[in-house]
C-alpha cells in the first residue's frame, strides 16, 4: 500500500513486517492511516510522541486452548482469542464473534477498529475485541452451553467490568452471553457488568438488542436529512445479511416508511418485492436458526436465490451489508451504481472492500463506514455499562432516544471533522479523524506506555 506521507509510509511498513499474513489486519490499519495525513501535517507532535506506532501495537493479545466435551462424549478443541487493544478512554470493550473463520488477522482487524467506533460514541469505552474459530452451528443447545463454559472458564481471568467488557458478535447473541455471563459468576463469585448484552431479567439493557439495526437507520436518516435533504421514506433498500443487525435495520427502515426488498445469509438471498415479512424472518432465523431460504415456503411474492453476493445485483436506493467483512466487493459497487444506488452505509464491519469505498465516493454516492454507522450496538452496551452501575434501568424509551442523540452526535462529529480537515463530505475520513484525535489526545496526557 502506498502513501503521499513517507512517515506514514514507514508506519504501514513496520506494521506491514510485523503482521505477515493477517490480511484484515492490515486493511484496516490501512484505511485509518490513509485517513489521517492531514491530522499528522497539522500536528507533528502526534509523530514525537510515536502515537501510530503505539496505536497499531494491541496492549495485549491473548491466544487460549478451548477444549470442550460434545454430545457424544468427543473431546474438542478450539481456539479463543481476546485482543485488548487500546484503553486510554475507558476499559476494553468489544464483542466475541464465534464462526470457523476467526483468527488472529480477524481479532485484531475487529479489535483495532473498535477503539475508533467507541470513542466516536463519546462514552469511555476502549477497544477490544475476542472469540473462537468455533463454529455454533449445527450444535445442540447443551454443547453451546459447554462450549461457553469452556471458554469463560479462561477469559474469566482476563475480564472485569472496569478491565474489559466483551459483549456479542457473529455467532454470539443472548444465549451465549448467558452462558459466559453465569460461568463468570460462578467462577469470581461477583455479579456485575462484565459482559453486555445480557437478559434482561439479570442486568441487560432494553434495546441493546435492537441497538446496532435502528442505530444503523437513525444515522442513515441524520445522513439523508443533513447531505440531501432527503430520507429514507420510500426509498428502495437492500440489507444483507439476516442475523441480529440486519433483522432491526430491516424493523426500523420499514418504520421510517423504507421499502426493504431483500435480505441474505451466508448460503444465498430472498427477493420480495412486496417488502420483507420481517416477523416471518425473526421466526425463522431468531426463534428457530434456520436457513433463510426456508422463508419462500410461507411467501408466493418472494424468490429464493443461491449464493449471498448476488443480493447486490438487484436494484435499490439504499444499500446495508450487515453481514461480514469484504461481503461487497468493487463488482459489487459497480453493479449497485449502474443500478443508481445513491447511498451505502454499513451495518457490519468492514463489508465494502477499500476499492469498492473508492468507487462509491468517486460516483459521489454516500458512503457511511462501520465504524460510525453501526456505532449503536456498542453504544448502548456503554448504557447498559452505565445502568449496572447505577443499579438501575432506564425504560426503552429513554434508551433509544439516548440511542437516536448518539447517532445524530457521531453523523455530525464525522461531518465536522471532514470539513475541518479538508475533506468536505468523506464520512471515511471524518469517522477515522474524529474517532483517532480523542484517544491520541488521552495517549499523550497519560505519559508513554
Ligand atoms: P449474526 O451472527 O447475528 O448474523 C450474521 C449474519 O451474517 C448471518 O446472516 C450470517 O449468515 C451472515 N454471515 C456471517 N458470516 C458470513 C460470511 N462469511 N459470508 C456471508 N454471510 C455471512 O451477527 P451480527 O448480525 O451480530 O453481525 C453482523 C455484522 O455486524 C458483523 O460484521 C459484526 O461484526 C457487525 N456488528 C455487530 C454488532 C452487534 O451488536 N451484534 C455491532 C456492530 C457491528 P449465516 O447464518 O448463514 O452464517
Ligand atoms: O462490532 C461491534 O461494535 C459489536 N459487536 C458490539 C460490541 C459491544 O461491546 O457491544
Amino acid at each position: 500500500m502506498l502513501f503521499a506521507d513517507s512517515y506514514l509510509q514507514s508506519v504501514y511498513d513496520r506494521t506491514a513486517a510485523r503482521n505477515p499474513n493477517e490480511p484484515e489486519f492490515l486493511q484496516a490499519v490501512g484505511e485509518v492511516l490513509r485517513c489521517l495525513e492531514p491530522v499528522i501535517q497539522r500536528r507533528p507532535e502526534l509523530q514525537r510522541h510515536a502515537i501510530l506506532e503505539r496505536m497499531t501495537e494491541p496492549d495485549r493479545f491473548l491466544q487460549f486452548r478451548v477444549a470442550w466435551q460434545d454430545d457424544s462424549g468427543n473431546i474438542q478443541v478450539n481456539r479463543g482469542y481476546r485482543v485488548q487493544f487500546n484503553s486510554a478512554i475507558g476499559p476494553y470493550k468489544g464483542g466475541l464473534r464465534f464462526h470457523p473463520s476467526v483468527n488472529a488477522s480477524i481479532i485484531k482487524f475487529l479489535g483495532f477498529e473498535q477503539g475508533f467506533k467507541n470513542s466516536l460514541t463519546g462514552l469511555p469505552m476502549g477497544g477490544g475485541k475476542g472469540g473462537s474459530d468455533f463454529d455454533p452451528k449445527g450444535k445442540s443447545d447443551s454443547e453451546i452451553m459447554r462450549f461457553c463454559q469452556a471458554f469463560m472458564t479462561e477469559l474469566c481471568r482476563y475480564i472485569g467490568p472496569d478491565t474489559d467488557v466483551p459483549a456479542g458478535d457473529i455467532g454470539v447473541g443472548a444465549r451465549e452471553v448467558g452462558y459466559l455471563f453465569g460461568q463468570y459468576k460462578r467462577i469470581q463469585n461477583q455479579y456485575c457488568g462484565v459482559l453486555t448484552g445480557k437478559g434482561l431479567s439479570f442486568g441487560g439493557s432494553l434495546v441493546r438488542k435492537e441497538a446496532t439495526g435502528y442505530g444503523l437507520l437513525y444515522f442513515v436518516e441524520e445522513m439523508l436529512s443533513c447531505m440531501k435533504q432527503d430520507s429514507v421514506k420510500q426509498k428502495t433498500i437492500l440489507v444483507s445479511g439476516s442475523g441480529n443487525v440486519a433483522i432491526y435495520a430491516v424493523e426500523k427502515a420499514q418504520q421510517l416508511g423504507g421499502n426493504v426488498v431483500a435480505m441474505s445469509d451466508s448460503k444465498g438471498y430472498i427477493y420480495d418485492p412486496a417488502g420483507i415479512d420481517i416477523e416471518l424472518v425473526k421466526s425463522i432465523r431468531e426463534g428457530s436458526r434456520q436457513p433463510l431460504s426456508r422463508y419462500v415456503e410461507h411467501r408466493t411474492s418472494a424468490q429464493y436465490t443461491e449464493g449471498c453476493r448476488g443480493i447486490w445485483s438487484l436494484p435499490c436506493d439504499i444499500a446495508l451489508p450487515c453481514a461480514t467483512q469484504n461481503e461487497l466487493s468493487a463488482q459489487d459497487a459497480e453493479q449497485l451504481i449502474k443500478n443508481g444506488v445513491s447511498a451505502v452505509a454499513e451495518g457490519a464491519n468492514m463489508p465494502c472492500t477499500p476499492e469498492a469505498v473508492s468507487l462509491f465516493q468517486q460516483a459521489g454516492i454516500l458512503y457511511a463506514p462501520g465504524k460510525a454507522s453501526n456505532a449503536g450496538g456498542v453504544a448502548v452496551s456503554g448504557l447498559e455499562m452505565s445502568q449496572n452501575s447505577l443499579r438501575y434501568s432506564w425504560t426503552a424509551g429513554e434508551v433509544d432516544q439516548k440511542l437516536h442523540q448518539i447517532m445524530a452526535g457521531i453523523f455530525h462529529s464525522t461531518f465536522d471533522a471532514a470539513k475541518e480537515y479538508g475533506a468536505e463530505n468523506d464520512l471515511l475520513t471524518g469517522a477515522n479523524i474524529a474517532g483517532f484525535l480523542k484517544i491520541a489526545d488521552a495517549m499523550i496526557a497519560q505519559g508513554v506506555y
